[in-house]
């Protein structure tokens, strides 16, 4: 496929893949990134994804192994792409945006907006325009700037991120939107990992994982919880083949049976070339979906059963006594377990959880891994805390091989939070913020990103600023969405590649082009580096090789601090243009504000830089109590009435995001066509479908608004009878914005009840 054609619908299905990665991977990276550039470059970027000296891989947040244990090609398929993706020769000049409207934009797919290559210069739309337009850097900024000085109150701006964003960058922009007076910094965590902070938080002190890479590889059980690693997180496999060959154990626990949990190729080892790869899970549980809570609430029913049938054997007391609240009243609910509850919420046979609670009472050491397949159901925050409860009761925190493994998404997620993105940073940083720069942070708590929804379709925000992602794509409700951002005044997005919020926008919008990850970054004082964080609290520095795509690019740095300039005037307290000249001069301050941060300039020039403390690895918890915290979680599963199923919105294996690649999921055996559902044979019986049908799927929400996502292919597949699953961006338009995680507010993507209704048969 050429890619810069709209690509047609031409669905073929092939049966799933039983392994992951291997030979294929390597091949297919190459090809999207020959598709996008030269040879050349192709060899230049690749080998410098993830080496110390080069630069951090755009693509997730799984961590690099230390210096000295890297490979020459320390990234996997997707990474390559993802690099590639952002490498492309392809530009958006001028004269594309002559040539087509905003208007006739919006009608084309995300892929076709993507594979436009990269932004070269900053565009306006002004209001009434149909076309974007050339602007200057000065004019564009000042553009903003006024728009922001003119607002009542600087509540009604927004400054959205994804976690794409540097720490650098993500720190001036949490400290520009602070003295400019808000704290309304949604982010993509908002639709992520949120149910995981809040679990996490309350429970052991801290919204982080607490495990290292070498904790995984040492583990006697690892469970991997509604998480797809062969796609989303693929050097995780190289991880769990090292524990295997440890001798660890791993339980996969999923709807789908996910080709990378099943088997795995190493693509760099002659035993992924040959042969039949390395099996991976030990146990699938194939759940249904939101029935994890039910889950784990058994195994601790059957650990405290255990526990009265030999006592003084299965739970750490000691650790209990010492280091935690709570257990009396989490034990005797944990008693009242049903067993009929559980079965029925799990799909799984009572035999089958036995057998893992048998791995478990086996296992010193045991890590449990997840991500959206928790994070994103409305009893994500609960699920999440009772897998807590149950690694305390055989102390399975704070000791090697053992801990919670949130695994993250973006490159730098969980770096942004700790720069302070985040709408209700504690007392505590704002304090440290406003004194480092001589002004009072706000404390009243800012908008979140559903919250943001409702207060541009409210009109109680009027400008919106994105940074690094693709809002109106990654949130929930699309229709109210794009109905909520065109009500804004100005919507500006700081950006590499075009995307629907640059199609969908307000009277006025900007497109403000940036430097991403591979490109070298010249300023005042020369070369500049930046750092981030990965999910296991790993900061290290990223180093661009790459000309800039275009010589017209400004850094995020850059950009963030010119326009703080001009929208706050003088502030003799923070030195904006020292800032944009060295990055280090960043870093400096955040050695100052951010705990962990000490001497950060000396330890991030370091190979493979340093890793943040996590306390809970030193006994400390940081909750009110200074004590680990068992919950009391009611139980709860969602209820599927018969004739409808649970809708789960996942991703493709050939897309990043919002952004498809391509329009294959090759390990799910999808191939040419992006709006398919996947429905069990079961279901298609009783539903009285046939493979390939044509369907509409409908939500099924209690304000009787009708959301439709239209013209679907239904395929056959094996996914736990009562549940389907379907690709986001294009199903986000049936979640209801209102249909939100308890506690995190995190979009219920992973949950949505529909109904199919057929449009029309195979033939
Ligand atoms: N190639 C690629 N890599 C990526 C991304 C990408 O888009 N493309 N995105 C990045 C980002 S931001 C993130 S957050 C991560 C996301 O990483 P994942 O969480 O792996 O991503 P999803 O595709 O949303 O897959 C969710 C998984 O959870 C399972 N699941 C769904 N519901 C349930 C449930 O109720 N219980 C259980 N046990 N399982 C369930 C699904 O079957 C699926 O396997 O990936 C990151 N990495
Ligand atoms: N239905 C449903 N909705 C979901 C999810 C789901 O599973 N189901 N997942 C949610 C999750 S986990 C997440 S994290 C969000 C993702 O939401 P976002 O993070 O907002 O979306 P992305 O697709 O990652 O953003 C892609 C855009 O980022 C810009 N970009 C890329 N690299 C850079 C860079 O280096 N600098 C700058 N300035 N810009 C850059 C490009 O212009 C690109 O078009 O979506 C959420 N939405
Ligand atoms: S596992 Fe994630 S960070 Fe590593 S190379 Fe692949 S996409 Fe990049
Ligand atoms: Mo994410």
């Amino acid at each position: 496929m050429s890619g810069t054609e709209d690509p047609s619908d031409d669905l073929s299905v092939t049966s799933p893949k039983q392994w992951a990665t291997g030979v294929p991977a390597v091949t297919h990276a190459l090809e999207y990134s020959l598709e996008q550039t030269s040879v050349r470059r192709t060899a230049l970027t690749l080998l410098n994804i993830n080496q110390a000296k080069g630069f951090d891989c755009p693509g997730c947040a799984w961590p690099e192994p230390a210096p000295g244990k890297r490979h020459l090609n320390e990234y996997c398929e997707n990474g390559a792409k993802h690099v590639a993706d952002e490498a492309t020769s392809r530009r958006v000049t001028a004269d594309f945006f002559r040539q087509y409207s905003v208007a006739e934009l919006d009608t084309k797919s995300d892929y076709w907006l993507n594979q436009q290559g990269r932004l070269t210069e900053p565009m306006v739309k002004r209001p009434g325009a149909e076309h974007y337009e050339p602007i200057g850097w000065d004019e564009a900024l000042d553009l903003l700037a006024g728009e922001l000085r003119a607002l009542a109150s600087p509540d009604e701006a927004l400054f959205y991120t994804s976690g794409r964003l540097n720490n650098e960058a993500a720190f001036l922009l949490q400290l520009f939107a602070r003295a400019y007076g808000t704290n309304n910094l949604p982010d993509c965590s908002n639709m992520c990992h949120e149910s995981s902070g809040f679990a996490l938080n309350e429970t052991l002190g801290i919204g982080k994982g607490s495990v290292s890479l070498d904790d995984i590889h040492h583990a006697d059980l690892i469970f991997v919880v509604g998480q797809n690693p062969g796609t989303n997180h693929p050097r995780m496999l190289s991880a769990l083949e090292e524990a295997k060959r440890n001798g660890g154990r791993v339980v996969a626990v999923n709807p789908l049976p996910e080709a990378g949990l099943i088997r795995f190729k190493h693509p760099q080892k002659a035993r992924g070339v040959v042969g039949r790869g390395t099996r991976i899970a030990d146990e699938f549980l194939q759940i249904r979906p939101g029935g994890d809570l039910a889950l784990f609430q058994a195994l601790n029913r059957l650990l405290l059963e255990a526990e009265d049938a030999a006592p003084g054997t299965v739970l750490d007391h000691a650790f209990i006594d010492a280091s935690t609240t709570g257990f009396d009243e989490f034990a005797r609910l944990a008693r009242k377990t049903d067993w009929d509850d559980v079965l029925e919420a799990t799909g799984l046979g009572r035999e089958q959880i036995e057998r893992v609670h048998g791995m478990v009472l086996e296992s010193k050491s045991v890590i449990v891994c997840w991500a959206m397949g928790l994070t994103q159901h409305k009893h994500g925050v609960p699920t999440i805390r009772e897998i807590v409860d149950f690694l305390l009761l055989r102390g399975n925190i704070g000791r090697p091989g053992a801990g919670v493994c949130p695994v993250r998404g973006h490159s730098n997620v969980q770096g942004d939070r700790t720069m302070g993105v985040w709408e209700q940073m504690p007392q505590s940083f704002l304090d440290a913020l406003g004194r480092e720069f001589g002004f009072t942070a706000p404390t009243r708590h800012g908008l979140d990103s559903v919250d943001a929804i409702r207060a541009m379709r409210d009109g109680t925000a009027k400008v919106f600023v994105g940074v690094a992602g693709n809002f109106v794509r990654a949130t929930p409700d699309s229709a109210v969405t794009e109905e909520a951002m065109r009500r804004c005044r100005l919507t500006a997005h700081i950006s590499t590649k075009l995307n629907r919020s640059h199609t969908v926008c307000g009277d006025t919008a900007l497109i403000l082009p940036t430097l991403g990850r591979s490109d070298r970054d010249v300023q005042a004082t020369g070369l500049q580096f930046y750092t981030v964080e990965d999910s296991m609290s790993e900061v290290h520095g990223s180093r661009g090789k790459l000309p800039p795509a275009s010589p017209h690019l400004l850094s995020e740095v850059a950009i963030i601090g010119r326009l703080a300039r001009r929208t706050l005037g003088r502030t003799p307290d923070i030195p904006w243009e020292e800032f944009e000249a060295d990055y280090g001069a960043i870093r400096d301050r955040i050695s100052r504000v951010v705990p962990g941060f000490e001497d950060f300039n000396e330890r991030v020039a370091r190979p493979g830089g340093f890793r943040l403390p996590n306390p809970v690895n030193e006994g400390v918890f940081r909750t009110p109590s200074g004590k680990a915290v068992f919950t009391c979680n009611e139980f709860t599963a969602p209820h599927v009435p018969e004739g409808h199923l649970l809708l789960q919105t996942l991703r493709s294996h050939d897309q990043w995001n919002t952004v498809p690649y391509a329009m294959n999921d090759r390990y799910r055996g999808i191939h040419n066509a992006r709006r398919v559902v996947l429905v069990s044979p079961e279901d298609l019986v009783a539903l009285g479908l046939a493979d390939r049908d044509r369907v509409d799927l409908v939500t099924v929400w209690h304000d009787g608004i009708e959301r439709r996502a239209e013209d679907f292919r239904v395929v056959a597949y094996p996914t736990t009878p009562g549940s389907a699953a379907s690709y986001y961006p294009e199903t986000n338009v049936l979640v209801p914005l209102d249909s939100v995680a308890d506690i995190s507010n995190t979009p219920t993507s992973k949950g949505v009840l529909v109904r199919l209704e057929p449009t029309g048969s195979a033939a």
